[in-house]
């Protein structure tokens, strides 16, 4: 009997925003490298997280979600999902079964960029109809994996709920026997390639994401300034600046007597301990750059859309 090949290979997680990819990843990784919120355009990175079984690696390329929205920042972003694509052995596209299922008209509009791209693909794709637990009538699926299937005759839809563990088993068989033959390409202990640095300065977006409401999320960003481990205690000393485009932001993301600003830092430190594994003191700084959205070289700076 012939043993059956190791393979290794790059997924890339692609799909309109608040699909659930982040979550699916996290899910599969049993830890938690993406941040996730009900808000779209949550992602703003490529971010990679590495799955090693028995049998297979499978390295995971979370995206921003592709949305039309104009602006140097949404460009940026959004590019940098396409470029996952070009580096990944297998395509697999998220989309938020439950909304399309109840609101079919969206489909069309949502799903438009990668009609073309997939349509020419050759690798293999595979369609994930995340979300199914809010469904109530599961036989609104049926319409929607039609339309699905006459819009990619070849690829494999498959339905599940990231949130609920439902179809994830399946699904991680099908995208394993999809991948390349080959050697593991990290040590099988290495999770993600994500630097700390990097997710503190998303944990505390994520709790600003959480908490901010209308365009501010989208209008702030997290820069780690210093970071300074004691070497007696081994505490970690993280000042983080949180840019503003407008200073009545700034005065939102403050609060009241100081009180949301608070209570972001003391949410964030909480998950970076958690992190970390060790006591942490976060300093958090509001900034007001008018137009940061619309920096280049800013954004750059702050590593949008960059593969971490
Ligand atoms: N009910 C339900 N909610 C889910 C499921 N998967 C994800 N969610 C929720 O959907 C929201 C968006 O999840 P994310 O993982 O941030 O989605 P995303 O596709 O990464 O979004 P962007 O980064 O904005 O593109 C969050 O509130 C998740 O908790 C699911 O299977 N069922
Ligand atoms: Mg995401």
């Amino acid at each position: 009997m012939s043993e059956t090949p190791f393979r290794c290979g790059w997924v890339a997680l692609m799909g309109p925003p608040n699909a659930g990819k982040s979550t699916l990843l996290n899910v599969y990784l049993g830890q938690k490298v993406a941040i996730v919120s009900p808000k779209p355009q949550t992602t703003r990175n490529q971010i990679t997280g590495i799955l090693s079984e028995k049998d297979a690696q499978v390295i995971f390329m979370d995206t921003p979600g592709v949305h039309q929205l104009r602006g140097k920042m949404n460009r940026l972003i959004v590019q940098s999902a396409w470029q996952a694509m070009e580096g990944a052995d297998v395509i697999a596209i998220m989309i938020d079964a439950d909304y399309y299922a109840r609101t079919p008209e969206a489909l069309a509009r949502d799903i438009g960029p990668f009609i073309k791209p997939i349509e020419a693909e050759t690798r293999p794709v595979f369609v994930i109809a995340n979300k199914v637990d809010l469904l109530g009538d599961k036989s609104l699926l049926l319409p929607l994996f039609t339309t699905l299937h006459e819009s990619w005759p070849k690829a494999e839809i498959f339905p599940l709920s990231a949130l609920k563990g439902e179809g994830l088993p399946q699904l991680l068989e099908a995208l394993k026997k999809a991948l390349p033959e080959g050697e593991a390409q990290f040590p099988e202990d290495q999770l993600s390639t994500v630097p700390t640095r990097f997710m503190a300065a998303e944990i505390v977006r994520e709790k600003l994401f959480l908490s901010l409401k209308q365009e501010l999320p989208y209008l702030t960003a997290v820069d780690i300034e210093a970071w300074e481990e004691d070497p007696v205690t081994g505490h970690v000393t993280i000042h983080a600046v949180i840019y503003v485009a407008k200073a009545s932001h700034k005065a939102i993301v403050i609060g009241h007597a100081g009180r949301h600003i608070k209570e972001v830092g003391q949410s964030a430190r909480k998950d970076i301990m958690a992190l970390l594994g060790c006591k942490v003191h976060l300093e958090l700084w509001v900034k007001v750059r008018e137009n940061w959205v619309d920096d280049v070289s800013f954004l750059h700076t702050l590593g949008l859309g960059s593969q971490v």
